[in-house]
């Protein structure tokens, strides 16, 4: 199993995140994946190769061209302003304001174009972002092109963009681009299934009147869990895409038993659908370690999704999402890819 890997992430590293009412060290950090590409060579799993580059015309079929133009504009319009640490949104167009009007200035566009805080910018960001975009559609390719899976080490993670916001520590939806662009190489249908421990709300939001990809979300209750305001179960899909998009959301506290069952039920919704191609949105912060999750999955654990996604007898592309013990991120996620592999 080949893994597609950028060293340009490393450039992107926020200052700080806000969390639980604290200025903290930034959770979505490089060394994350820098473990994972350490474990897949500890492990055997395959080579890791450089991705080739990609212009972004496969972005903008998921995202508005205008939001993609704004991504590579933001730290330069920054650090016009003199100023340096993270370039950060602070103000968002919510009810009674207005969210229809495109405005001027670096800060009103950064809240313009997302729904949290939680997606920095520093000077290496954007070459990040494309690499990660480059990372995740030639890892696609490999798949397009007969190998039965390959492993798109993306960082920063894509779920939690949507159509024209970032958020969440996401920028460009790789996920979403990549089940676009089987689409336009001409899988009939995709499932993207996400078993990252947060509701993938931008991929849901980009798909959600369709019915030509799938979209199956296994994720904590967002009741009680950010993104907060996506992800119930009663989110079916709208227009033509009514019945294709299957929310699961779990409690505190879930673990194998739980989590599995969902996972067997998503399953059984994915192989109903017959997709040509399946996209794993692989986020592994659903381990009882992690420390901004409250799921109980155990090391374990990870390889038995392997195994059941491997069940499904599917060309698979694995994107990497989230996950945030470091020090365990590397056994979990190649965990699974193991698991898929049967070693
Ligand atoms: N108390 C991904 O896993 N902060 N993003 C949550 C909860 C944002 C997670 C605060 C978490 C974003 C890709
Ligand atoms: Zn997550």
């Amino acid at each position: 199993m080949k893994t597609i890997y950028s060293p340009l992430h490393l450039g992107h590293s926020g200052t700080m995140e806000l969390i639980s009412g604290a200025i903290v060290p930034a959770f979505e950090k490089p060394s994350r994946a820098e473990i994972v590409k350490a474990r897949i060579e500890k492990q055997g799993v395959g080579p890791i190769l450089p991705p080739n580059e990609h212009d972004v015309a496969a972005a903008a079929r998921v995202h508005r061209a205008d939001y993609i133009d704004f991504l590579p504009t933001v730290w330069p319009l920054w650090e016009k302003t003199g100023r340096g640490g993270s370039a950060i949104p602070f103000t968002w167009p919510t009810r009674g304001l207005r969210g229809d009007v495109r405005p001027k200035t670096i800060d009103a566009l950064l809240g313009y174009y997302s729904f949290d805080g939680g997606a920095p910018f520093v000077e290496g960001t954007w070459p990040a972002i494309k690499s990660s975009y480059d990372v995740a559609l030639t890892a696609a390719g490999l798949v397009k092109s007969g190998e039965r899976t390959a492993f798109a080490l993306c960082r920063p993670p894509g779920h939690h963009a949507g159509s024209a916001f970032m958020g969440g520590y996401c920028y460009i939806n790789n996920a979403a681009v990549v089940a676009q662009w089987y689409r336009d190489q001409g899988a009939a249908r995709v499932s993207i299934l996400d078993v990252d421990y947060h509701h993938g709300n931008g991929t849901q939001e980009i798909f959600y009147s369709r019915d030509d990809v799938q979209v199956l979300n296994l994720h904590a209750d967002p009741m009680v869990e950010y993104p907060y305001f996506l992800g119930h179960a009663d989110e079916r899909g709208e227009g033509a895409g009514l019945g294709f998009n299957h929310n699961y959301p779990m409690p505190f506290g879930t673990d194998w038993g739980g989590w599995s069952a969902s996972l067997d039920d998503a399953c059984g919704h994915l192989a109903a659908y017959g997709p040509e191609v399946v996209v794993v949105s692989l986020g592994v912060d659903t381990f009882e370690k992690d420390p901004i999750s409250q799921f109980k999955l155990q090391t374990d654990d990870f390889p038995k999704i392997g195994r059941r996604i491997a069940a499904l007898n599917l060309p698979t592309l694995f994107v990497m999402e989230g996950g945030y013990a470091v020090e365990e991120i590397g056994v979990n996620a190649v965990g699974v890819l193991e698991g898929f592999l049967g070693s």
